[in-house]
């Protein structure tokens, strides 16, 4: 963190405003180098204020690169915490390119992915759950995904934890007490305490990793897999709810072999929605693959649109072969235009509409007609209801994310084991290494104990610029 570093923060391509960011002890200086308040000057003369916006202009030698606005910021009252320099120039690839450049030949060097926020974290300005939060926040693809990130942000997250570990640490003092001071021991009884602490934490990280299940999905799109034989209407569907034609529509039976993949926001939550191949018995080498992997969506998916067209007769055995009964599934009868004209008088001569099978009578049932858009809007309302209605969440809720949820795992672990060990009188030398882990534990998510594998795995995944 000895060094300055540079790079440009907006996305690459032509727009409005582009954003260069330098950071570290010489950010000032280079910034100082290169911009002029005047056309006549070739440099800054005099002291750049914090927290001030500056217009001018970024040259090299003589010649003006681009009219700028320019903002010092003074650590530790910025992003990183170290002097940081922003300029807001025209963007255009061309033009952030070369003030870049200017930069990196007055000895900025080029920063590497996430290192402004590593450098936030390295400095103390933010945990690591906040920093995660940053690339969450870049990354939401729904209200409330961003909602989730932006209340982690703010540090909802890294306060619970600091709480917990606060507790065991506390616990942790007293055993200590007990083996530094053998003699003194009986004054400090720490077993009613201390299982009153290990139940609280217990049960707190038990919710944490509950809250993990409940709504990752919400980061990462809830799965839709849509199957059923072969030409009930499937890719129609799949394009009636993406709003675009992404799935191939024939009067062809067997027309989508490969799993047709995309994803949608719909009420502001995500989802992830997969086309699949027709199911039905077939020699067709194509088909049985495209069948299979029918079936791997199908095992994965959070929630399956089965759907038949009218006419069709449901066995039992077939049904309930194809879903298990813990499957969220609807059953959607397609073609319904079929059945009723569009003032929903019945069609002499039509088809019957499909019956669920005795055992499964509780499935909830749609009728749509996927080619003349009747239904759709019900079916996304259903949808949505059986997916999000169990998540009571809040803005203020946290949802730990895969990393973290390993840790609190860890920690549970050593704190049932640590919790053992006071019922059953083990000494308090095995206590208290149970519960240095379970501290160590749950340090790594805010950072406190984390590793530099962490830390690089974490930051890597950020752009650059960030
Ligand atoms: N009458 C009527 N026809 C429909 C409806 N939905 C789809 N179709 C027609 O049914 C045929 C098959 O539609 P697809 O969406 O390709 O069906 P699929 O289930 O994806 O078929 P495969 O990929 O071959 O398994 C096409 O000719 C569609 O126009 C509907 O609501 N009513
Ligand atoms: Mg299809």
């Amino acid at each position: 963190m000895n060094d300055t570093i540079a790079a440009i923060a907006t996305p690459y391509g032509s727009g409005g405003i582009g954003v260069i960011r330098i950071s570290g002890p010489d950010a000032m200086d280079i910034a100082a180098q290169i911009f002029s308040r005047t056309r006549t000057e070739t440099a800054t003369s005099g002291h750049l204020e914090s927290h001030r916006v500056y217009h001018g202009y970024v040259r090299d030698k003589t010649e003006i690169i681009d009219e700028v606005l320019l903002i010092p910021m003074h650590g530790p009252r910025s992003y990183t915490a170290e002097d940081v320099v922003e300029i807001q120039a025209h963007s255009g690839t061309i033009v952030l390119k070369q003030i870049l450049e200017l930069l990196l030949s007055k000895g900025a060097r080029l920063s590497e992915p996430g290192e402004f926020t590593k450098r936030a974290f390295l400095h103390q300005r933010i945990d690591l759950t906040q920093a995660e939060a940053v690339a969450d926040i870049i990354n939401a693809r729904s209200a409330s995904a961003l909602k989730f990130a932006a209340a982690q942000n703010l540090g909802a997250l890294k306060q619970q934890i600091q709480d917990l570990r606060n507790q065991l640490i506390h616990l942790l003092a007293m055993v200590e007490v007990c083996i530094d001071f053998p003699d003194d021991a009986t004054e400090v009884d720490y077993t009613a305490r201390g299982t009153d602490i290990l139940d609280t934490v217990i049960s707190q990280c038990k919710e944490f990793i509950q809250q993990h299940a409940d709504a990752c999905f919400l980061k990462e799109g809830i799965r839709i897999a849509i199957c059923g034989k072969p030409n009930v209407g499937k890719s129609s569907l799949m394009n009636r709810l993406l709003t675009k034609e992404k799935s191939i529509v024939t009067a062809m039976p067997g027309t989508t072999r490969d799993p047709i993949q995309d994803a949608v926001n719909m009420n502001g939550v995500p989802f992830v929605i997969t086309d699949t191949a027709g199911i039905h018995d077939t020699d067709d080498l194509v088909e049985i693959i495209g069948i299979e992997r029918a079936k791997d969506h199908i095992r994965d998916a959070d929630l399956v649109l089965f759907m038949v067209e009218p006419g069709t007769v449901l066995s039992a055995m077939e049904f309930t072969k194809m879903f298990p009964r813990e499957k969220k599934t609807i059953l959607v009868i397609n073609k319904m235009d079929l059945v009723y004209d569009k003032n929903g008088n019945e069609k002499p001569g039509r088809p019957a509409i499909p019956k669920l099978p005795a055992a499964c009578t509780d499935i909830p049932k749609m009728e749509i007609s996927a080619l003349h858009d009747r239904g759709i809007k019900e079916l996304r309302e259903k949808i949505i209801y059986l997916c999000v209605r169990d998540l009571t969440m809040d803005g203020s809720s946290v949802v730990p994310n895969l990393r973290h949820k390993n840790a609190l795992t860890q920690a549970l672990s050593f704190l049932t084991s640590a919790k053992e060990g006071i019922i059953t009188g083990q000494p308090e030398e095995t206590l208290a290494i149970d519960l240095k882990n379970s501290i160590d534990s749950l340090g790594t998510i805010t950072g406190e104990t984390a590793s530099l594998d962490i830390l690089d795995t974490i930051f890597n995944n950020f752009c650059i610029g960030k």
